[in-house]
């Protein structure tokens, strides 16, 4: 039975608790309902088609309606749809993809732990951060640095990492342990300052704290190298190297967390690659699928491996899914594709640097500031008056009235604060990044008239 987009709204609106939502506010609108997808576009079920210019959310790679990563699943299904990984026993694609995932990361990994998302990645991590020092014979080692506005996802840990205040303001986090220091974000702290040396400043924050904390009691500290659900913050090219140097001064692990910076977004395998830092964890989930299935993980370092198969003993820690087979399966398809489509490659010397000159030009809009992006993410502040440096009154939520306009105009464009932000699958071409833009020009248009109408603006 065809059920009716207001159907579909009640039971959900009914029966879906849905994340990070204002119910109250959603069940007066009606949730939109996506029906399906192809390539660089999704449907609703009006029929609408809209770019997706977020890869789903940061995910969907590869695009929409990849049937190899379909008849792998399916497979998978039927010869082995589960098996633990517990008691002395694994299974093909989970070894196969752990030895691929570690040839893709290089020579300083060696092994791969498996969950199911990028929260419970971040979760092992902070376990297994605290195991290896307790392994060393430092227990007391166990303070992890993080960043204000990073987003490590939403466990407890995952929550305690990230340095979002609204989500530290429910549920009594951070949990003990974990600290964080400003992030580097040039043009929102110290526009007027030489970019490089900000970089420098910024990393500088986090030697500062390693002394106010106490060097012997530092385990290590976790960044994403470019902070996304942030709103899209590059960090100065100088920062991600001074970071590694002070990390390299105190021993303290380094930890990079590359859900959505992994697997060819930032035109190399890792983000971490193309920002001059050599982590001794990684993070990852999303895109090794492609969000086709739920697969997140842990790359590790022989630096935490050896010590931790050497003299750790048994970790107590592990998921009912940790290497899922048919996940793994579809990661190695998905994998299989990025290589023979030389997508990593194309996002770094072709469709990169594209985005990037296009992207630039939107700066000669009436409402643009800031317009940088890295890869294949981008991101832009809204400004009430660029040339003096003035923000849009926070409440009057600016970024939400654009992003609804990118909506109704076809185009699926994030808002962070008065940030927007758009991070399109790794095959978009471009001339559908020429798409993008032209779209993206269309709907800042509609906001700044709507702005105007509103009177919030000059
Ligand atoms: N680390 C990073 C860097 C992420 O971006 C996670 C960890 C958590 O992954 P899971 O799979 O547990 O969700 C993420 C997730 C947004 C948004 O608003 C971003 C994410 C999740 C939800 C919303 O941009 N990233």
């Amino acid at each position: 039975m065809m059920l009716s987009t207001r159907e579909i709204q009640e039971l959900d609106s009914a029966h879906y608790m849905h994340p990070f939502t204002d119910h109250k506010g959603l069940a007066a609108k009606g949730a939109r309902v996506i029906t399906r997808g192809e390539g660089v576009y999704i449907w609703d079920s009006e029929d609408k088609k809209i770019f997706d210019g977020m890869s789903g959310l940061w995910c969907v790679n590869l695009g929409y309606g990849r049937k190899e990563l379909v008849d792998a699943a399916a497979k998978q299904m039927e010869v082995l749809p589960f098996y633990n990984s517990f008691f002395k026993t694994t299974n093909v694609p989970a070894a196969q993809l752990a030895a691929k995932i570690v040839s893709l990361a290089g020579d300083r990994y060696s092994h791969v732990f498996f969950g199911s998302s990028g929260s419970e990645s971040n979760d092992t991590i902070v376990r297994m951060v605290r195991h290896y020092w307790t392994t060393l014979g430092q227990p007391g080692r166990n303070v992890i640095i993080s960043r204000k506005n990073a987003y490590h996802g939403s466990t407890m840990c995952g929550a305690s990492l990230g340095g979002m205040s609204g989500m530290h303001a429910q549920g009594g986090l951070p949990i003990p342990g974990i600290v964080h220091i400003e992030q580097p974000y040039h043009y929102g702290l110290a526009p007027n300052k030489n970019k490089d040396e900000f970089g420098l400043e910024a990393a500088g924050w986090l030697e500062k704290k390693i002394l106010e904390v106490g060097p012997e009691k530092v385990a290590a500290f976790i960044g994403e190298p470019v902070q996304g659900a942030g709103g899209v913050i590059i960090p100065p090219k100088t920062y991600w190297p001074e970071i590694q140097r002070i990390c390299d001064k105190y021993g303290i692990l380094l930890i990079c967390d590359e859900v959505i910076c992994g697997f060819g977004r930032l035109g190399t395998w890792f983000g971490s690659e193309s920002m001059g830092a050599k982590p001794d964890l990684m993070t990852f989930a999303k895109g090794v699928t492609s969000g086709y299935i739920p697969l997140g993980g842990v790359v590790v370092g022989k630096r935490v491996a050896e010590v931790l198969i050497e003299k750790g003993g048994e970790f107590n820690h592990g998921y009912t899914y940790s290497g899922h087979p048919v996940a793994c399966a579809v990661a190695l398809a998905n994998l299989e594709i990025i290589e023979r489509e030389g997508l990593v490659k194309r996002v770094r010397e072709e469709t990169g640097p594209y985005l990037a000159q296009h992207f630039a030009a939107l700066s000669d809009h009436p409402l643009v500031a800031g317009a940088e992006t890295f890869g294949m993410v981008a991101g832009l502040v809204l400004m009430k008056d660029k040339k003096n440096h003035i923000a849009f009154d926070e409440s009057l939520e600016v970024g939400m009235v654009c992003r609804d306009h990118c909506f109704s105009n076809g185009l699926i464009m994030r808002a962070v604060g008065d940030r927007m932000i758009i991070a399109p699958p790794l095959v978009c071409t471009k001339a559908q990044i020429d798409e993008l833009m032209a779209k993206v020009r269309i709907c800042l248009d509609a906001t700044l008239k709507d702005l105007q109408g509103r009177g919030w603006m000059n």
